[in-house]
């Protein structure tokens, strides 16, 4: 266990610490090898979880963090890599996104209504298809893809892996406010509030138009669209039960700079705040 708050040493109690889990499983057959990243031994990625956190919480998420790597719906993992590191530098301050849902009936009500947020963002007819099939195929990455929205060319580095959003956090009011509003509408659960985050610090990223998530829990069937101007658009229905695809897609400007983009998601750390 962590000492009590008041015995932590001054220069650990005001320190930021960037806490992530991945939970994996060894490939066994040919067509599971195709699958898994040969970069990384053939591991296939079951789940991850990430955030930042103050030194004294360090304990308590690193231990939720297992927990739920060894319970996840998907799969049971063979590894578990927890990593805990100090963050240096100060963390860039970001808004938190608007939060609102759209009842969709039907996966098929669900796409029609994607397509046209989409598009009235200014992503063209070929990148909106080429995300689709990312957030709907059955290949599960760890990471996001990033489509260009003109050309819709995939640009992430790593296709298997794809680019993954770390080092983001929530300030303690901030966290109760929005506890508060979510309870309200019973929403208020660390799936909503951990997407909530990560695409408020996605949002933020200079290049980025618009974000689509499909969870790739096969019981969780909201999914959502995301961006400056529409806010945390929560889509009821994105698919159906029982299915374990999902994904994310980042659609940027065609002449984005893409090694910026990715440096920015991955390392910068941002704290959204009241
Ligand atoms: N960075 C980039 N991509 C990620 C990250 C990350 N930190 N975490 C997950 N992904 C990708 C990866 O390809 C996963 O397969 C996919 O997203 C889905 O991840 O308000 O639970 O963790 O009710 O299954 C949406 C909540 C929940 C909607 C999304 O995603 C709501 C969810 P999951
Ligand atoms: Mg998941």
């Amino acid at each position: 266990m962590c000492d009590k708050e008041d015995d932590i040493k001054p220069d650990l109690k005001n320190s930021l610490w960037s806490v992530r889990m991945r939970a994996s499983k060894t490939a066994k057959s040919k067509e599971q090898r195709a699958e898994s990243s040969k970069a990384n031994h053939n591991e296939i990625h079951i789940s991850g979880a990430e955030g930042l956190y103050k030194y004294s919480e360090i304990d308590r998420i690193a231990r939720e963090y297992f927990l739920r790597a060894m319970n996840h719906p998907k799969d049971k993992p063979d590894k578990v890599v927890i990593t805990v590191e100090e963050v240096k530098g100060k963390p860039v301050m970001i808004p938190l996104l608007q939060v609102s849902t759209d009842q969709c009936n039907s996966p098929d009500e669900a796409r029609s209504l994607i397509r046209k947020l989409l598009s009235d963002s200014g992503i063209s007819e070929k990148a909106i298809r080429n995300g689709l099939k990312v957030v709907t195929g059955k290949r599960v990455m760890h990471g996001a893809s990033l489509i260009l929205n003109r050309s819709a060319l995939r640009a992430e580095p790593d296709r298997k892996r794809g680019v993954r959003v770390t080092r983001m956090g929530i300030e303690r009011a901030a966290e109760e406010r929005l506890e508060r509003r979510l309870a309200k509408e019973g929403i208020n659960t660390t799936t909503v509030r951990e997407a909530l985050i990560l695409a408020s610090k996605v949002a933020s990223c200079e290049g980025v138009i618009a974000e689509l998530c499909i969870s790739d829990d096969p019981h969780y069937t909201t999914g959502y669209v995301a961006s400056k101007g529409l806010g945390y658009l929560r889509i009821a229905n994105i698919k159906r039960k029982g299915n374990s695809a999902g994904g994310r897609v980042f659609f940027i400007k065609e002449n984005s700079d893409v090694k910026r983009i990715s440096e920015y998601l991955e390392r910068t750390p941002v704290i959204v705040g009241i």
